[in-house]
């Protein structure tokens, strides 16, 4: 039985944490949620229990075995803190993700790099860990030459704040009254935003580099070509994603797809004669990655298509970080 630490147990990731740990069993003797000074004192029932969220302060970690982060600050201010408190520290900020010295794991794509953990474990971006988990029987079949992507990303990866923001559009619009946009930069009701965090090098956004980096990271594949396109839509939960590989080795459509209905935390849902493919309202709420649209890429010798969808609060941060938690077990 292990105790274990929620840093930023009242936000949206945190919330999910709890369920998550409930969902799984997973063995725990002491639960301590912690977070900022304004969330103090909150009770949070949990599992039978009531549990008072506590500040967090660098003493907060004694006698912890491992200590989730949900993101944001509090990871770069406390982890190490933690960690010398004896506790491992799995981190869903993007704060270690690229630190050499900190593996960045999808269980189901590297669960071996646990092994070189010291203290630190990183959760990848939530829009990699969907891409990773459907690229994984791909690059064992075939490898992977180049991967072009583009995101759809739900309100929700922005946290409560971007779901108000999406509601409180939506009934404004059907009120006939003016729209006004803070978590975003612009109205996100019935439009695309092609921005997803800061503009960086190249003109591409941090999401993406995110993307291209991390991923090559986590299958220690320096050189896949990657590029992506992060977009924000008005959907309120899950991912999308239109993702073109050009494998190294020659395969067929139906390899790739016999591939991915065998993979680990695939749901291969792709019959279009019968309207079937993914989409966020199937993938809502789920731990698996919804893999449809299979397709070959007649522009090119070894291309392929796929559409992917996965929710993003619970497989792209949660449960990834949970299921690194039981690899500690
Ligand atoms: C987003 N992936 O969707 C980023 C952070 N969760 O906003």
């Amino acid at each position: 039985m292990s105790n274990i630490a929620i840093v930023g147990a009242t936000g949206a990731v945190g919330q999910e944490f709890l369920k998550i740990l409930a969902e799984r069993n997973f063995p725990i003797n002491e639960l301590r949620l912690l977070a900022t000074k304004r969330s103090a004192g909150k009770e949070i029932s949990w599992q039978g229990q009531n549990l008072e969220v506590q500040e967090t302060t660098h003493e907060s970690f004694k006698g912890i075995d491992i200590a989730l982060f949900a993101g944001g600050s509090g990871s770069t201010e406390y982890a190490h803190s933690a960690v010398k408190s004896g506790a491992v520290v799995i981190d869903n900020s993007s704060a270690f993700r690229l630190d050499p010295e900190v593996p960045l794991v999808v269980p189901e794509v590297n669960p071996e790099d646990v092994l070189w953990h010291k203290g630190i474990i990183a959760n990848p971006n939530c829009s990699t860990i969907i891409m990773a988990v459907a690229l994984k029987p791909i690059y064992d079949l075939a490898g992977i030459r180049r991967v072009v992507v583009s995101t759809y990303q739900a309100v929700s990866g922005a946290g409560r704040e971007g779901i108000e923001e999406l509601e409180t559009q939506v009934k404004a619009w059907s009120r006939g009254e003016e729209l006004t946009a803070n978590v975003f930069p612009y109205q996100i009701a019935f439009n695309l935003i092609p921005r997803i965090d800061v503009f960086q090098d190249g003109d591409y956004t941090k999401e993406e580099w995110k993307m291209v980096l991390e991923t090559q990271k986590i299958f220690h594949a320096p050189s896949m070509a990657i590029t992506a396109t992060t977009v924000r839509v008005p959907v309120f939960r899950s991912h999308s994603e239109s993702i073109n590989v050009e494998t190294e080795r020659l395969v067929s459509v139906a390899e790739i797809r016999e591939a991915l209905g065998k993979a680990a935390g695939v749901i291969v849902d792709d019959d279009p004669s019968n309207d079937r493919y993914p989409m966020p309202w199937l993938s809502s709420d789920k731990d698996e990655v919804y893999v449809g649209r299979i397709r070959k890429d007649f522009s090119i010798v070894q291309g392929f298509n796929l559409w992917v969808a996965g929710d993003q609060i619970r497989k792209g941060a949660a449960t990834n970080a949970v299921q690194i938690a039981e690899l500690l077990l």
